[in-house]
């Protein structure tokens, strides 16, 4: 088969591209730990029921929510793969109430906030899932604490997010870059074959759950409705899935604040400000509906947030709308 992909393997490609970064020293680390806690949940994601993990863990986590044994099985693994990079001086996680402190040291210089598995309402169906992760640096002259975790979003120096779909693909965006990798089932091991991503000009695509339409305000039922009138709904019910779709075929998502969720549904460390990274990188946007995604201050790990995100110049039409 002509291979019509890069060989370059993620270690190899990130290693080319970060490994000789002062600035980002063990960057490339952090984002290798990454992909390999990514090998290890895609396999049991891939097993789901074969390998009893589908199911509930019969907790309910910090954000109220019922505990896929999944969600659980990811947490560990991304949790014990950054641990062990060695990089990593503290971890938020969607699933955890609390930051895990995994070193003190300056060579643990990042902090990472991450949904281990979001989409878990499709876990069980068979239907695209991924993990998102936010990377921040340390400042080495602040005590390592829970308050080290809340930076707003436009102070990351990556992002990273998975999808587990009919292939596991893997997006990392840093500085001006962002750059994709498909998992080849048979070596374990992503490679590059999608380079240098920008989102397209044209946005063929809206992505909203419909049947919150009769809770959003005037305004917001406005911007809907003008997305009905010259795009395609497509609306997977996994943020990680609908967003990678739009990124790569153009297209915008979103979760606006409505009478039931005036904070908004989705979590601003951990879903939002990692997927508003990457949107800008390739040339996207991501907005509250009132303000740049990335310039809210957080207030505590696990806030909510509106989110508008993906096409640019569609985004702000959307924003112009609601606050109009
Ligand atoms: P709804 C999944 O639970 C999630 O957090 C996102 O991945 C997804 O976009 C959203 O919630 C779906 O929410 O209310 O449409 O089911």
């Amino acid at each position: 088969m002509r291979e019509n992909y890069d060989r370059n393997s993620i270690s190899e490609f990130l290693n080319a591209s970060l490994g000789k970064s002062s600035r980002y020293s063990g960057l490339a680390h952090v984002i290798q730990s990454i992909a390999q806690g990514a090998v290890r949940v895609n396999e049991q994601v891939q097993q789901a029921a074969l390998a009893d993990v589908l199911g509930t863990t019969g907790d309910t986590n910090v954000q109220g929510e019922i505990v896929q044994r999944l969600d659980a099985a990811s947490s560990d693994i991304f949790v014990d793969e950054l641990s062990n990079s060695g990089k990593v001086a503290v971890i938020g996680c969607e699933e955890i109430e609390d930051p895990v402190v995994a070193g003190r040291s300056d060579d643990h210089a990042y902090i990472v906030l991450m949904d281990p598995l979001d989409g878990s309402s499709n876990i069980d169906v068979a239907v695209s899932i991924g993990s998102i992760f936010g990377i921040w640096k340390r400042d080495l002259d602040e005590e390592v604490s829970a308050d080290s975790l809340l930076k707003p979003g436009n102070e990351q120096v990556a992002a990273v997010y998975v999808v587990y779909g009919s292939s596991t693909v893997m997006v990392a965006a840093t500085e001006n870059s962002v750059q994709g990798f498909t998992l080849d089932p048979a070596t374990g091991q992503f490679f590059l074959t999608n380079r240098d991503i920008v989102i397209p000009e044209e946005c063929p695509y809206y992505s909203t759950n419909e049947g919150n339409f009769e809770e959003l305000d005037v305004n917001t039922r406005q911007a809907v409705s003008d997305l009905r009138n010259g795009y395609s709904l497509r609306y997977v019910g996994s943020l990680v899935a609908d967003f990678h779709r739009n990124l790569l075929k153009g297209g915008i998502f979103l979760y606006p604040a409505d009478t039931k969720r005036p904070e908004g549904r989705l979590r601003l460390m951990y879903e939002a400000n990692p997927l508003g990274f990457v949107a800008e990188q390739a040339g996207g946007a991501a907005s509250t509906g009132y303000v740049r995604i990335m310039d809210v201050m957080p207030e505590q790990l696990h806030q909510r947030t509106p989110l508008i995100l993906g096409n640019k110049d569609v985004v702000n039409k959307v924003v112009q709308t609601i606050g109009s």
